[in-house]
């Protein structure tokens, strides 16, 4: 059989973008970067090998729709293999796969609807009534945990008035404030960082 490539898709909520009836706002349009109404922002996806190391295999920067739909094409030297999937986002603590995936077309990976499909748990309840599952808010250096550091590049923006793509933006609102701090805060209270194998 001729390999072909796989069309996938990762469901992903990220908590502080998250507005309900299990969606996230339209934050690239209100931080003014965007015309679109239906897409929430941008996450980057990889492929990781299913053994230690663990190895990076593939990369890929996708738009995520307001319900956490981010749509990609595997190469079909990667299509039908086994590799734990990971999410990363610009403002988030990112997620990976509690175990490795096979990866067919039409798979759909979904974060969002139970902890146990995030490797150690790893997500935050953001909604209580829909049992929907988000990406904690927070790390805005991307260094893997929520810290005193990120609470710096709040801070900076705040004082600033930061408005517009920014990453301490943390509810999508199109500004740094305090709205934003009190997302940091609790993260930061609770030592969230990535957890991977
Ligand atoms: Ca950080
Ligand atoms: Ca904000």
């Amino acid at each position: 059989m001729v390999p072909t490539t796989a069309n996938i898709s990762v469901k992903c909520l990220m908590e502080g973008y998250y507005s309900g009836s299990g969606l996230m706002a339209p934050v690239l349009n209100m931080q003014g970067v965007s015309t679109s109404l239906t897409v929430a922002d941008s996450v980057t996806v990889r492929l990781h090998q299913a053994v230690s190391p663990y190895n990076e295999i593939f990369m890929a920067k996708v738009a995520t729709e307001l319900a956490g739909n981010a749509s990609l094409v595997i190469p079909a030297n990667l299509a039908n293999g086994n590799f734990f999937i990971s999410v990363s986002h610009r403002n988030s603590i990112g997620v990976w796969s509690s175990t490795p995936v096979q990866i067919t077309n039409n798979l759909l990976y979904d974060f969002t609807l139970s902890p146990s499909n995030s490797f150690g748990n790893n997500v935050q309840l953001v909604d209580p009534l829909l049992m929907r599952y988000g990406l904690f808010s927070g790390d805005i250096n991307q260094d893997g945990i929520v810290d005193g550091l990120d609470y710096n590049d709040w801070e900076s923006d705040a004082n600033n008035f930061g408005a517009g793509f920014i990453s301490t933006d943390l509810n999508g609102d199109g500004v740094a404030d305090g709205l934003d701090y009190n997302l940091f805060e609790v993260n930061n209270n609770n030592f969230a960082g990535v957890v991977q194998p």
